[in-house]
């Protein structure tokens, strides 16, 4: 899988952002749309319910037919990811932050093949993309592009200001970087013409998908306007 991921249209979920409808539902929703990749994101789960969000996840995959191409990965839970595999569960790695597991860590539990996420810092992006040590990383994770209440803390700074990233700073990031970038944070519709002008991988959301009315016909109309169609 980890030769072969697509970042382009990326869906971060969990319980918490469905307004009561199953996950697995609003997943099978987004795949059929043409979403290409799947974070588990539980905040306040138990590592039971994670490893059956996964569970379920991978069988939507699976009924799809996209367990070659549609990467499953979990938010910050390396022991979730080894649990699941040890269930037979096909999880494809793990998506961690600056003050989770270290991505070294991750990629000595998951081995070579598993994909292994990291969000970038969020004091001084450019340098410490250009500078960070991707040996054993995949893809980042940046934003966010703008405030969100679905994550409130994202771009906070150690002053407790938020800060936001411009069209041009991303695509500075793009070309820095040495490994694919996704981004997100209150990422809209409107906003996939000038994010795919940057030249990043993909776009990641929760609310725009997970929190819609109809999850497939926004996902549907994102993965449009990305494609240019
Ligand atoms: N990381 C940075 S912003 C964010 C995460 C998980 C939340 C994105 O959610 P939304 O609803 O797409 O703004
Ligand atoms: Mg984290």
């Amino acid at each position: 899988m980890r030769n072969k991921f697509d970042l382009s249209a990326y869906l971060v979920i969990g319980p918490e952002n469905t307004g009561g409808r199953p996950v697995a539902r609003v997943i099978a929703e987004a795949l059929h749309a043409g979403f290409t990749f799947v974070q588990i994101r539980a905040k306040h789960a138990d590592a039971r319910e994670v490893i059956d969000l996964t569970r379920a996840a991978a069988d939507v995959i699976a009924a799809q037919e996209k367990s070659d191409t549609v990467a499953l990965v979990i938010n910050d839970r390396l022991d979730a990811v080894l649990a699941a595999r040890e269930q037979g569960i096909k999880a494809d790695g793990v998506h961690v932050g600056q003050t989770d597991i270290p991505p070294d860590v991750c990629r000595t539990y998951l081995g070579r093949d598993a994909i292994v996420g990291l969000s970038a810092r969020t004091a001084e992006l450019l340098d410490y993309v250009s500078g960070c040590d991707t040996a054993c990383i995949d893809y980042f994770g940046a934003g966010p592009l703008h405030a969100t209440p679905t994550k409130p803390e994202a771009g906070r700074t150690a002053t407790g200001k938020i800060v936001t990233r411009s069209f041009e700073e991303l695509a500075q990031l793009h070309r820095v970087s040495p490994v694919p970038v996704v981004v997100g944070g209150g990422v809209k519709t409107g906003d996939l013409p000038a994010l795919k002008a940057t030249g990043v991988e993909g776009f990641f959301v929760i609310s725009a998908v997970a929190g819609a009315e109809h999850p497939y016909a926004a996902a549907a109309e994102m993965v449009r306007i990305w494609r240019g169609r």
